[in-house]
């Protein structure tokens, strides 16, 4: 990104026009970011709490005062018989930036004991499916998409969540390659494709299946590939031929038989083919064996081989950094508990060995973001908990704070960040002074360190120390580049060859058996089948068919086009551009219910109940229901979103969140 800084202010951000992959353009949300830095919402001092916890009355305090009192009472918790692991940090995407998101916190928390947060809110079902797998997460280089001649884009809304590998695509669709998403909504990236699939959600695993039935059944794998380069791949064909036929997979996925067949064959015979594989399919019971069904399909026809071929889930596993070091994971004391982000309502609420009596939210809006929103509030209203947010806004979640402090934005701050769409190690350099009295998070942890008096030289560590720990004794992939030289030349590509080929024959794969598990026997350990299987939604008629039944529509709550899940909601002109909170609902399902288009409705289950104004649309099959998100409840007229209704259900891989597998109904208010 390129900012233009006039007089001290930034006045324009923009795409940097060399960057081989930004290309010049920057996202609809991010191109907001000026706009979002200089918000006259902006909190530029520490804030103390006078109001009833979620009412957001708040008087200016000074730093001095904000730290005394967080340094108080964090000790008071540690010198309590429930002990520092009564303290839980909670964070996640804020800031992706290398050292300003885990850099000094994980120092900080890892020093004093508390809790260890388990970050499994977005990615961590696929992430554990494809290490299990292929061991690092690595993919298709964006850069070689052009050559593709087939290119399925799967569980992925290109167009609003990962614009910048259209021009790829684009490219790849002018040299005659055919685009196929598969969504079961017919977002602006189905309608930019060939063809458009769309089968019931959480059904993928099955799919997957299927198109390999078809592959084997004809004789389109690719042997020499499967024995030089996995193992268990026998087993694969003998149950997909015997358990996933294209009758029963188009049952499963409520897709018509020949739509199996076609795909099938389709990509059984096209090379080089691009599976662009994301997180809509991984949210649901069974995200982790979808997953590993779906990135499995490219290993059965060798497409790993052609430049341009193969999958992408993430290419966050190319980048070699020292991780360990930056955050100094040696300090983390053995027997430590871990708490599951996603399940942040039971954690509030219910856990007591010993309960949460502290929590420090940084780089997160969990009352807006986590599942089942109505426990996280309960457990956010709590008198008995200490909460510190750090932060640029009052969001949902600082309406709860005892002590607000005022966080710099990536304009204000230096940084290091890696990418898991491309392979460019990017640095991020300060183009302004922090606003107010704004301090970056490192700065803000070596303050807390300080004013409780901890004595260690790590968190003391300055930025640019930071910065120096997380590059030095890198890995193979990542370019030995000192820090200077990374300030000099802001983005490098990682040391890969062009294209990067990370699963062709002849690599050793990084698991046990270093070849790709198809049948991986850590799993069976753990009780889970060793090879890929589907398992039905955990809110499906297969499995809860009472809740089914009582609960006949499945909500999905996929990123609205303006926002960066709960980001940018308080920016006045993204929020205009996505209107209001709105449920998109098939005719015949609207029609049942007597809803119109334009009227409100509430959505509902067991958990909890949000509003919103009904568009009726064939852009979902019927029994789909889908609510863009992710709204601040605070900015919508009853204070609610579509987390009311979302579960603290976890995922068969990984222990992550299950946000698409819901259960809702729906009626005229
Ligand atoms: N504009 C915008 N961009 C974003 C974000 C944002 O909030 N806004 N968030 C960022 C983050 S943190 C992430 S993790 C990524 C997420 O971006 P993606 O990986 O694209 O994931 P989602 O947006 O969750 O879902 C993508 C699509 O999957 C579909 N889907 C849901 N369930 C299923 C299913 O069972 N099967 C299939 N095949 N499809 C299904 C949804 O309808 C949706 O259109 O985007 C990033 N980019
Ligand atoms: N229903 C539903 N729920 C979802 C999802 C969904 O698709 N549907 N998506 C899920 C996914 S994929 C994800 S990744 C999570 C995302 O959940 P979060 O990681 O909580 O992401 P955001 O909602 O963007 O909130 C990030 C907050 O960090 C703040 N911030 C940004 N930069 C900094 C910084 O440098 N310092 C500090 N202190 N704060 C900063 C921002 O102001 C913002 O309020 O939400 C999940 N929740
Ligand atoms: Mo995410």
């Amino acid at each position: 990104m390129l900012v233009t800084v006039e007089d001290g202010r930034a006045t324009r951000m923009a795409g940097d026009p060399d960057h081989p992959f930004t290309q010049g353009f920057l996202c609809t949300k991010v191109a907001k970011y000026v706009e979002r830095t200089y918000h006259q919402d902006r909190l530029l001092h520490p804030q103390i709490r006078v109001g009833a916890k979620g009412e957001g009355q708040f008087r200016r305090a000074s730093w001095d005062e904000a730290l005394q009192l967080i340094a108080e009472r964090l000790q008071a918790v540690i010198d309590s018989p429930h002990g520092p692991q009564a303290i839980l940090p909670y964070s996640y995407g804020g800031t992706l930036g290398l050292i300003q998101s885990e850099g000094m916190a994980s120092r900080f928390f890892k020093r004093i004991g508390a809790s260890n947060l388990d970050r499994t809110i977005c990615a961590s079902a696929g992430a554990e499916a494809w290490t299990y797998t292929y061991g690092l997460r690595m993919g298709t280089d964006p850069e070689a998409v052009p050559a593709a001649k087939l290119i399925i884009l799967w569980g992925t809304n290109t167009l609003t969540s990962n614009p910048h590998l259209w021009p790829f695509i684009r490219k790849a669709k002018a040299n005659g390659a055919r685009t196929i998403c598969i969504d079961p909504i017919r977002t602006r990236t189905a309608d930019a494709c060939d063809e458009h699939v769309a089968p019931r959600p959480g059904t993928d695993a099955a799919l997957a299946l299927g198109m390999m039935h078809v592959i084997f059944r004809d004789g389109l794998e690719d042997r020499g590939y499967l024995e030089t380069m996995t193992v268990g791949w026998e087993k694969l064909r003998d149950r997909v031929l015997a358990e996933y036929s294209p009758e029963r997979v188009a049952a499963i996925c409520r897709l018509p038989i020949e739509t199996i067949e076609r795909l099938g064959k389709m990509y059984g015979e096209t090379r080089p083919s691009f599976i662009r594989v994301n997180y809509g399919l991984q949210r649901h019971g069974g995200g982790g064996s979808a997953m590993r069904a779906v990135a499995l399909l490219p290993a059965v026809t060798g497409a790993w081989e052609d430049a341009g071929g193969g999958a992408q889930m993430s290419t966050s596993g190319t980048f070699m950094l020292n991780t360990a070091k930056l955050e100094r994971r040696d300090l983390l004391q053995p027997g430590t508990r871990t708490i599951n982000m996603s399940r942040l309502g039971e954690a509030l609420t219910e856990t007591d060995d010993p309960p949460v009596k502290a929590m420090i939210v940084y780089n997160s809006n969990p009352a807006s973001v986590a599942p089942e929103r109505e426990a996280v509030l309960r457990g956010l209203r709590r008198d008995d908990l200490f909460t510190v947010v750090l932060e640029h806004f009052r969001t949902d979640t600082a309406d709860y704070a005892d002590v607000l402090l005022p966080a710099t934005t990536q304009l204000e701050h230096e940084d290091i960040h890696k990418a898991y769409g491309h392979l460019y190690l990017m640095y991020n350099r300060p183009a302004i002074e922090p606003l107010g009295e704004c301090a970056s998070n490192t700065e803000i942890f070596r303050r807390i360190a300080a004013a409780m008096n901890l004595d260690h030289d790590e968190l003391r560590a300055s930025d640019d120390q930071l910065m120096r720990d997380v590059l030095i004794d890198a890995g193979v992939t990542t370019p030995r580049i000192t820090l200077d030289e990374l300030r000099e030349v802001g983005s490098i590509r990682l040391e890969v060859p062009t294209p990067h080929l990370p699963y062709a024959r002849g690599t050793k794969m990084m698991t046990p058996s270093g070849r790709i598990e198809i049948e991986c026997p850590r799993l069976e350990k753990l009780g889970i089948d060793p090879l890929p299987l589907y398992l039905a939604p955990l809110e499906s008629e297969e499995r809860s068919p009472e809740l089914a039944r009582r609960y006949p529509l499945a909500l999905l709550s996929p990123p609205a086009h303006s926002f960066l899940n709960s980001t940018f909601v308080n920016v006045a002109s993204l929020r205009r551009a996505a209107g209001k909170p709105t449920l998109e609902i098939h005719e015949d399902d609207a029609r049942v219910r007597g809803v119109h288009n334009g009227q409100t409705v509430a959505i509902f289950n067991d958990r909890g109940t949000f509003t919103a104004e009904a568009v009726v649309t064939d852009k979902v099959r019927p029994g789909v229901v889908s609510a863009p998100s992710i709204w601040w409840g605070k900015l919508t007229a009853d204070n609610t979103n579509a987390n009311q209704t979302t579960s603290q259900a976890l995922t068969d891989l990984g222990g992550g969140a299950t946000f698409y597998d819901n259960r809702v109904e729906v009626r005229v208010l």
